[in-house]
């Protein structure tokens, strides 16, 4: 194909997009489903319209922007990620992905080549868990991981349930369970994603193929101690649960640390004391455990061992400790024929590429699971995070390394498109 991509387009398009954010000045934080949400997915409903792209939606706030191939009797392809961010985040984490797909798209579109296949650049919601506590809330759905009891079940901090954000921002929950797993299967899937680490920049890489995608196992970990006065309680009489909380958080850090994997990581990113007072040993401690590897064996392994780390933990402290376990997600090893057309068509167009694992979870992750509804083939490439940074404000990656990315995003999605 004789277009190549936009960067113009692309930075401005990035640019346009932090707009409809809670914190300017401090990064970006746009949770799903707020003002600030659903005033990006305007923008973004409007650009694919603009590029010449059908716009479609679905009840979990899933957006399509298709362009229509000459058989759409044919199962689709796919592209797209999430604009959705955790607070005080980047403006690339998802956001990259989601416009690369819709300049391969402008740029397949402006070429004239023919596809067989229906291609689709897409916004899924929700990829952060940030806000509900559950990840990937639109491929969730697609891959029909997600019911109308979950969305009841889970709330944001201010208690409005998930099920509740739907239908305040227009959409119908109450549909949930009849509109998915998504009927129509899908031929394909490749999504653009910024690396999260600094494996390309470090290896000196533009482009990555990403050949695994390791996943996310999150609980939340009560500990219920006896509240008491700080200085008239002895430390031997004492039933702390704070302290209780953070020796099992260092338990889940050597865990990790000890494992034979190289990918298993362990994250206690959210604590909550009661009644968090200086004076006061905390009677309740509420956190957040995040587990990823790229097999779920690893995962299990790890779990095995902190599980009975807890309970040791929990005798001896005297305390009461519960685990919820939120998901247990499987990894997903992209499709081979995926990873050596991404491998392929960097090289036809003389841009270097390396192999490499995705630490973090995408929503590649769960349309890698709906090998029932038909997805049968899941990729990933990826471009550098500068030292490796995200979730951070300082995130960042050069538009060049993205429009590199657009480049063989698009060769390879016409390619997929033409396939039998
Ligand atoms: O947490 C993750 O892995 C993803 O970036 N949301
Ligand atoms: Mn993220
Ligand atoms: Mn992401």
């Amino acid at each position: 194909m004789d277009q190549t991509a936009s960067v113009k387009n692309l930075e401005q398009w990035i640019e346009e997009l932090d707009q409809f954010n809670q914190t300017p000045g401090n990064g970006t934080t746009r949770p799903v489903f707020t003002a600030e949400d659903m005033a990006a997915r305007s923008y973004v409903h409007k650009l694919m319209e603009s590029v010449g792209l059908e716009v479609k939606e679905d009840n979990a706030g899933n957006l399509f922007g298709v362009l229509p191939g000459e058989d759409p009797s044919l199962e689709p392809v796919w592209t797209g990620s999430h604009i959705d961010t955790v607070p005080n985040g980047g403006k690339y984490d998802g956001i990259a992905g989601v416009f690369a797909g819709i300049e391969a798209l402008r740029m397949i579109k402006e070429s004239g080549a023919p596809h067989k296949r229906s291609l689709s650049a897409n916004v899924y919601s929700g990829e952060e868990m940030s806000r509900f506590g559950v990840c990937c809330i639109g491929s969730r759905a697609i891959a029909g991981r997600l019911h109308l009891e979950d969305l009841k079940s889970h709330s944001d901090p201010s208690g409005t349930s998930l099920y509740q954000a739907l239908k305040d921002v227009g959409y119908d929950p109450d549909s949930f369970d009849e509109e998915f797993p998504c009927k129509t299967p899908v031929y394909a899937s490749l999504e653009l994603h910024i690396e999260q680490n600094d494996v390309l920049e470090k290896s000196n890489y533009p482009v990555g193929a990403v050949t695994g995608i390791c996943a996310p196992t999150n609980m939340v970990v009560e500990v219920f101690g006896v509240q008491s006065h700080a200085g008239g309680t002895s430390m031997t009489a004492r039933r702390d649960a704070y302290m209780a909380a953070a020796e099992i958080s260092l338990l889940l850090e050597r865990l990790a640390l000890e494992s034979d994997s190289m990918y298993i990581t362990g994250t206690v990113g959210e604590m909550t004391l009661e009644p968090n007072a200086a004076n006061v040993i905390p009677g309740h401690a509420t956190f957040s455990v995040d587990i990823r590897s790229v097999t779920i064996e690893d995962k299990d392994a790890l779990l095995e061992k902190f599980y009975s780390g807890i309970k040791e933990i929990e005798e001896r402290r005297k305390v009461k400790v519960t685990t919820d376990m939120m998901n247990h997600d499987k990894a997903v090893i992209c499709d081979e024929h995926i990873v050596e057309l991404v491998r392929k068509g960097s090289a036809d167009l003389g841009i270097p590429t390396m192999d490499i694992v995705s630490g973090p979870y995408h929503d590649s992750l769960m349309l890698g699971d709906i090998t029932k509804v038909g997805i049968t083939k899941v990729g990933m490439l990826f471009v550098p995070s500068k030292d490796g940074i995200s979730h951070n404000k300082a995130e960042w990656t050069s538009i060049e390394d993205i429009a590199k990315g657009t480049d063989i995003l698009a060769n390879t999605l016409l390619k997929l498109a033409n396939e039998a």
